[in-house]
């Protein structure tokens, strides 16, 4: 039986990719609470191309910059868009690397630009369990992207991710949401 938090795939694992977003993802962690200082909110996202340079970085700026838009990923595929100048990723075989699973915006996000791995730490029930966020319904959307060609790895480097969320928490960050009238 899989064990609580062991590493999820669409995909057989390839230890070489594996031991690599292990490091990137557990840098973006530490990195990240350098970002919660300056007032962003708890996630990170980097893209990388299949050559290992960096695209882009980009931590969530939805309170920094009142956007409900600009969660980590869609702010990173954004600045990579820009970089590259090009609504269309595909061409460039890049990776993204995120602090959490990625919510259901993001993964619309996801589809549609391009990108052709998705790397991730924490995962949603978590996210929203230690914070409080809504990180919405995502039916079986491992096999949707392996349909479509896109690799995941998930819940990598788990414990260290809640650990930064649960101090965003304690911290007294705000946990940014619309509110809900369910009645
Ligand atoms: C979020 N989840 C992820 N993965 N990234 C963000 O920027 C988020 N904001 N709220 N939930
Ligand atoms: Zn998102």
């Amino acid at each position: 039986m899989a064990q609580k938090n062991s590493v999820i795939a669409n995909k057989k694992i390839n230890e070489k990719k594996l031991n690599l977003a292990k490091k990137i993802i557990l840098d973006l962690q530490t990195e990240l609470k350098k970002a919660i200082r300056a007032g962003c909110g708890p996630f990170l996202a980097a893209i990388y191309d299949s050559k290992g340079t960096l695209i882009a970085k980009c931590a969530n700026s939805v309170v920094f910059e009142s956007c409900s838009h600009n969660h980590a990923e869609m702010n990173a595929i954004k600045e990579a868009e820009r970089v590259l100048g090009t609504y269309d990723l595909s061409p460039y075989g890049l990776s993204l690397y995120v602090t959490a699973e990625p919510c259901i915006m993001c993964l619309g996000g996801i589809m549609w630009s391009g990108i052709r791995e998705v790397y991730y730490g924490v995962p949603s029930k978590r996210v929203e369990e230690i914070t409080g966020f809504d990180e919405g319904f995502k039916p079986d959307w491992l096999n949707e992207f392996k349909k479509r060609g896109i690799t995941v790895y998930g819940q990598i480097e788990v414990e260290a991710g809640e650990e930064v969320l649960k101090s965003y928490v304690e911290q007294g960050h705000t946990i940014y949401k619309p509110e809900r009238k369910t009645k």
